[in-house]
């Protein structure tokens, strides 16, 4: 027993010798600026309801987001860069603790950036751009004083909060980076989905773009956002600050980013597991590659059989004039190419009518390439801009790096046939003659 008593201390040592290595390598150099968990078995409650900031932490710790709108605001001391020198667009991560990408495990918190800390961007996930993502959602939690929460939510539903084992209002003491009125709270944003009636089939699928919703892994590497089975192999909260939408959709460019936003995404009742609510493990940034260099293997998009040539510098198209009923929407690129339209990865996609919000985005990405992004617009009367509107300073040059050419191998001498040496030889034989002769008797 001793001697295992002793190997244990031993390996214990050793653990916390290598411990300030990895602190190193992926510490994150921010603060924890604003944290809340929204009514939910975790509120006021716990490691996973409380400990925020050791998910900045080198090996990351779960702490958990609560009920719909709960959130936490991450300031860092050092710009996030969105760096074209980063590989698929991906900027930074954030990892939650889903162990598969199944739509009952998943449970997607949406991902906002900004540089003040006053006006907010998100970050377009997958789901972004379909119907039935409401980005005005909100729900009023009030405290009744008991464990459970009453609500009421912009779609004038109200009832119970449902939770497992409680819906607590969150308590001052809990939360003191967050002013919260003692007879109720409002927390609004984007919301994928709404589903009060308890069921294990309560869940929600996501392709890309937010946390706890894949598995997750603990290093600063990029992991490509689109590839073509994430449900088997997708890897946790890749983020690209190229993703970044106004509160109309439109696209927006942001060199860089101060703070970032996550929030649980979901007024779901997830039946015996509880509500759904987003956990936050880990962030990190992830390591720049050597290289600038973009996708734009898309040159044309066809729209109901009308082809959409792609001009350089021009990422908004208005289609509306293609719109009347059904709309199919082909892209035209490289055929190793992801390729998504919308939430959907394909090269081609039919909607039965123009989607609500207006707009199809499409996003075509190669290799480690930084993708090429696309927006059609179907509403004639949308002031939609054709580039991105620009906020802040710009830093980076994002017109396309030509590759660099594989220098040419040497050339190999072809070898020369059997009449073609002879006739040499017989060549170079007369020029040795001519010149013995010169030398000979001329000079
Ligand atoms: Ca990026
Ligand atoms: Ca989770």
């Amino acid at each position: 027993m001793k001697k295992i008593i002793s190997v244990i201390i031993a390996a214990l040592v050793m653990l916390s010798l290598c411990a300030p290595a990895f602190a190193i390598e992926y510490a994150v150099d921010a603060r924890v600026k604003e944290y809340l968990v929204a009514p939910s078995q975790y509120t006021n409650n716990g490691q996973f309801g409380k400990f925020i900031e050791t998910t900045l932490t080198q090996n990351g710790n779960t702490t958990s987001l609560g009920n719909y709108g709960g959130y936490v605001v991450y300031e860092f001391n050092t710009p996030v860069m969105n760096d074209p020198k980063n590989p698929y667009g991906v900027d930074f991560r954030i990892s939650g603790n889903a162990f598969n990408g199944a739509l009952t495990t998943q449970e997607p918190g949406q991902v906002w950036v900004s540089q003040d800390g006053e006006n907010w961007y998100a970050l377009a996930g997958s789901e972004h751009f379909e119907n039935q993502t409401d980005w005005n959602y909100s729900v009023t939690y009030k405290n009744n004083g008991t464990n459970i929460c009453d609500y009421v939510d912009s779609n004038g539903e109200s009832g119970a909060v449902s939770g497992r084992i409680a819906a607590r209002y969150p308590d001052k003491d809990f939360y003191t980076t967050v002013e919260i009125p003692d007879d109720e709270i409002t927390l609004g944003g984007v919301c994928l989905a709404v589903q009060r009636t308890p069921s294990m089939k309560n869940g929600i699928q996501t392709q890309f773009g937010y946390v706890d919703a894949y598995p997750y892994k603990i290093d600063n590497i990029a992991y490509n956002p689109y590839i073509e089975n994430p449900t088997d192999e997708g890897i946790d909260g890749q983020f690209d600050i190229s993703w970044a939408v106004d509160e109309n959709g439109y696209p927006v460019r942001l060199d860089y980013v101060n703070f970032v936003k996550v929030q649980t995404a979901t007024f779901i009742d997830g039946a015996m597991f509880g509500e759904k609510s987003t956990e936050v493990s880990r962030v990190c940034m992830i390591e720049t590659g050597e290289k600038v260099s973009f996708t734009k293997s898309a040159e044309s998009i066809t729209v109901n059989g009308q082809e959409i040539e792609i001009t350089d510098g021009k990422i908004g198209y208005d289609i509306s004039e293609l719109c009347g009923g059904e709309i199919t929407v082909s892209v035209n690129a490289d055929e190793n190419s992801s390729v998504y339209i919308n939430n959907l990865r394909s090269s081609e996609r039919t909607f039965e009518s123009a989607p609500d919000k207006g707009i199809i985005r499409v996003i075509v990405q190669d290799g480690e390439k930084n993708p090429q992004i696309i927006y059609l617009y179907t509403d004639p009367d949308s002031q939609a801009p054709e580039t991105e509107t620009l906020i802040g300073n710009q830093i980076f040059d994002r017109t396309e790096t030509p590759e660099e050419e594989e220098p040419a191998p040497d050339p190999t001498p072809e070898k020369e046939g059997f009449f073609k040496r002879v006739f040499r030889a017989i060549g170079d034989f007369f020029v040795r003659i001519y010149k013995w002769f010169g030398k000979t008797f001329f000079c």
